[in-house]
């Protein structure tokens, strides 16, 4: 028994016009929260990185608390784009500035995350949490934060198709902020969304 959230608006749209009826009797957990997850059946979810705004680097992953086993999704390989130019950067505290090129963004364009997409098996009955770990330039200020403490933002579900400009589920990250600056409550620290589709992959092959 398997089951994948895609990404694909394509995929999703066929499976989800020929296979509604069957999709409907295997429904797992479709919605990410601020508590633990667990599926019924292994459950495959896509992911997209979206945008980061924080000074530090961070990395968002999986861990599976039943086996304590963490897997990174997405890795920052530098703090964020303009890292090492002399640009100047634009920060307006307490601000989402997400969609903006303000307050350190980092994209996939600018070299600061590699892979706009991603994928995790989720384990039938195991429990797990997203972490957020984010660490100052020079590495001497390390932070992590849980999606299970009120600093993950959810909005949408995983079979929710696209609503606007949100596609499934977009999870928006409060990283904790700098040392000397706080937490700033922006929650554009690390953006990312998950799913959009449900494709049942127990549907018997189309004749
Ligand atoms: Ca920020
Ligand atoms: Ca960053
Ligand atoms: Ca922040």
């Amino acid at each position: 028994m398997r089951q994948l959230y895609s990404k694909s608006w394509f995929i999703g749209a066929i499976a989800t016009g020929l296979m509604s009826t069957l999709a409907a009797s295997v429904q797992a957990q479709d919605i990410f929260d601020n508590r633990t997850l667990q599926f019924p059946e292994d459950t495959i979810v896509e992911f997209e990185f979206l945008q980061s705004h924080g000074s530090y680097q961070a990395a968002l992953g999986v861990r599976n608390e039943t086996t304590g086993e963490e897997t990174i999704l997405f890795q920052e390989v530098k703090p964020y784009d303009a890292f090492g130019t002399n640009q100047t950067i634009q920060t307006s505290r307490g601000q989402n500035d997400f969609g903006t090129q303000s307050d350190f963004v980092g994209t996939v364009a600018g070299g600061t995350v590699s892979n706009q997409f991603s994928e995790f098996l989720f384990e039938a009955n195991n429990r797990y949490v997203f972490f957020l770990e984010s660490a100052s330039p020079t590495g001497q200020t390390r932070r992590r934060i849980l999606s299970t403490q009120n600093l993950a933002q959810f909005n949408g579900s995983l079979n929710g198709g696209s609503r606007g400009n949100v596609k499934g589920t977009r999870v928006s990250w409060e990283d904790g902020g700098q040392v000397e600056v706080g937490n700033d409550d922006d929650f554009d620290d690390f953006v990312i969304e998950a799913g959009g589709y449900l494709i049942d992959m127990n549907c018997p092959p189309i004749q």
